[in-house]
């Protein structure tokens, strides 16, 4: 990839599972968008990922599968760095570093450490507790300005810009301090079919709390026409509607509709009929790309090789960070 001009944009998807239609909506769909106006560089988290037990085969198979999904939804690998985590060491790397500049307190009060601690009783491990100075150093690596993320990532970026800030001050100016990208309105945090209080999540243990961008027509249309709505008959945005205004978030994010749109499109029909809207409006939008990663799957070649290239790309840009951090920090580099 050419070095421009342009600023830098960081993001990350964990190869934790099947991608849900809450991942798209949230980021992956603003990662492709983004792409003319910055360089982007993505990744796939498998380093996150093991923050929480994986069955190896099915983190390789999932990690694989991201990486086809990003190409599949529009991500040019002509214009981004596309790579896998863990095959660029640096990240582990400044992630030592920025631990001597993280206090346990910060760390400990985070809330989806706090959620997967609860979730994983039986395993809550270092790993776990460090995931956020992890995501803080693949994004200070990049001097990355904007992170496109959904709503639940808030809390992560605010400690990205803290441990940045904490780090020039001690050090001199080192990094640059990233905005976070958060799409507007309910697009930000997509809820659960299941409980429409809690976050569309790909580790629900309950399948049909979430689509996946894998699930076939037939699934897609079961598990809208299935999702948990409230009480009445109105298809209208409301605080008193947690479901049918998840339902219409999720619609206007396939179809291009504001709420008020569908709101109005729906005005004297029942929540059955919207349901099977949004249903077929999602298998719709997603069938391209299901075909898409299915042709690219079938060329494990391509793939590696774009994998590859971007791991080549990717660590260049890394290493020119992690050695000014070293000799900021100290560490006798024999000069
Ligand atoms: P898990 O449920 O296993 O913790 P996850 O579904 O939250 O995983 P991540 O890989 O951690 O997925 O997140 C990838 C991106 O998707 C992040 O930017 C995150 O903010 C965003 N995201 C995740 N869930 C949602 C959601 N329900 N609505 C909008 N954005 C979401
Ligand atoms: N933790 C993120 C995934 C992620 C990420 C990042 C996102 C890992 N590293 C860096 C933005 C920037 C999540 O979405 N749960």
């Amino acid at each position: 990839m050419p070095e421009t001009e342009k600023k830098k944009l960081f993001s990350a998807v964990q190869p934790s599972g099947a991608v849900t239609v809450g991942n798209y909506i949230g980021a992956i769909k603003n990662f492709a968008a983004l792409q003319g106006e910055y360089d982007c560089i993505y990744a796939v988290a498998d380093l996150h990922a093991i923050t929480v037990r994986q069955e190896p085969a099915a983190l390789r198979r999932n990690t694989l599968e991201l990486m086809a999904l990003f190409l599949a939804c529009g991500i040019d690998p002509q214009k981004c760095i596309l790579f896998v985590q863990s095959h660029v060491p640096a990240h582990c790397e400044l992630t030592w570093v920025l631990n001597t500049v993280t206090y346990p307190g910060e760390l400990s009060r985070m809330t989806q450490f706090k959620d997967k601690s609860a979730k994983h009783a039986d395993n809550v491990n270092m790993g776990l507790m460090d995931y956020p100075v992890l995501m803080v150093a693949d994004i200070l690596l990049y001097q990355a300005a904007l992170v496109p993320v959904g709503a639940d990532q808030k809390q992560h970026l605010e400690l990205t810009r803290d441990l940045a800030v904490r780090f020039n001050n001690r050090y001199g100016e080192t990094f640059t301090v990233p905005d976070a990208y958060i799409p507007s309105g309910s697009g930000a945090k997509i809820m659960s079919l299941a409980d429409p209080t809690r976050k569309m999540s790909k580790s629900d243990e309950n399948p049909n709390a979430y689509i996946t961008m894998s699930d076939d027509r037939d699934t897609i249309i079961r598990k809208c026409k299935r999702a948990v709505t409230d009480s009445g008959s109105e298809v209208r945005v409301s605080e008193e509607k947690p479901g049918i205004s998840n339902l219409i978030a999720i619609y206007g994010a396939f179809t291009g509709k504001t709420a008020a749109e569908t709101e109005r499109e729906f005005e004297g029909k029942g929540y059955g009929d919207f349901k099977i809207a949004v249903g077929e409006a999602v298998a719709d939008a997603l069938a391209p790309v299901q075909a898409e990663k299915a042709r690219l799957l079938k060329d494990k070649a391509y793939l590696n090789e774009i994998m590859r290239q971007g791991a080549e790309n990717a660590a260049r840009l890394a290493r020119r960070t992690l050695s000014k951090v070293y000799r900021k920090v100290g560490f006798y580099r024999g000069e």
